[in-house]
């Protein structure tokens, strides 16, 4: 294909494959969309998965006296791997990490990952107010920190809801005024089995769903490890056994913050051996 038309320019970011094409759309625009690669029979089966997870959780949390709509968390399920263990295959989806590794480097964590339900008829949805991943943080950085690859269940569409954002607002601290973020945003209509992979940082929300059928998607939070995990992964895990090295350092295993010296020093030992 013919190089874009450009001149005066001495300097381009290199992309020797279409990861590195996104991860610079990211950096760029604070979005992309990537292909997970599941097949239909996949998704109609994580669709059926999401379902049982959704009538179990509200029943563990009614058994354990909790009322999630009192707790105004009707929209969730959280840790929905650790509930349906089906869902790790996408938490550990191959393209996934081909893009994180670009973004993140070879060191981050699992910070959260929730079932989201955007129920139709115009629900009221906790989601479809803007806000960024890591909330009421007002900084920019030169790099990515945290990452959100928002996995759509079903299809994306304008009439149900589908992800608003505001695009390259994760190079500016504050919310931009409402004009321009009603001049600016984007609705990202995509279809099922794509993520949304979204910079933490930039300003984003769900939309309204005006048709009569959920919209749902898993959310999955990844961040340098220098960032605390929402739920402390290898404690809501429990026995990692079934985890590879690399899915076990994804989850936070290892990671513990030192009670004392003596957990200093057998640190230090352990790597001077
Ligand atoms: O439901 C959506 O489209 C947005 C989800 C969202 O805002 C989030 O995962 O932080």
């Amino acid at each position: 294909m013919n190089a874009v038309p450009r001149y005066g320019v001495k300097l381009t970011t290199p992309a020797h494959d279409i990861y590195d094409v996104l991860a610079e759309e990211v950096r760029l625009l604070g979005y992309a969309a990537l292909d997970a690669g599941f097949s239909d029979d996949e998704l109609d089966a994580f669709s059926r998965y999401f379902e049982d997870a959704r009538v179990r959780y509200a029943e563990d949390a009614s058994r354990r006296g909790h009322d999630l709509a009192f707790l105004k968390e009707v929209d969730a399920i959280r840790l929905l791997p650790v509930i349906q263990n089906h869902f790790w295959s996408i938490v550990f989806n191959g393209n996934l990490h081909q893009l994180l590794s670009c973004l993140l480097g070879d060191y981050y964590i699992l910070n959260q990952v929730n079932g989201l339900i955007n129920r139709g008829n115009n629900s009221a949805y906790h989601q479809a107010q803007y806000h960024r991943d890591l909330p009421y943080q007002h900084f920019t950085s030169s790099r990515p920190l945290a990452i959100n690859a928002l996995f759509a269940l079903d299809d994306f569409t304008l009439e149900n809801g589908a992800t608003r954002v505001i695009p390259a607002s994760h190079h500016r601290e504050a919310f931009p005024p409402d004009e321009l973020v009603r001049k600016a945003e984007e609705q990202v209509v995509v279809k099922r089995g794509m993520f949304i992979i979204l910079d933490c940082m930039v300003y984003h929300a769900g939309g309204t769903n005006r048709t009569s059928v959920d919209r749902r998607a898993i959310n999955h939070v990844f961040t340098l490890p220098i960032i605390r995990q929402q739920f402390h992964m290898p404690t809501v895990v429990g026995d990692p056994t079934g985890f590879s090295d690399k899915q076990k350092k994804i989850l936070g295993y290892g990671l513990e913050e030192l009670r004392s010296l003596d957990d200093w020093f057998a640190q230090r030992s352990a790597r001077a051996g």
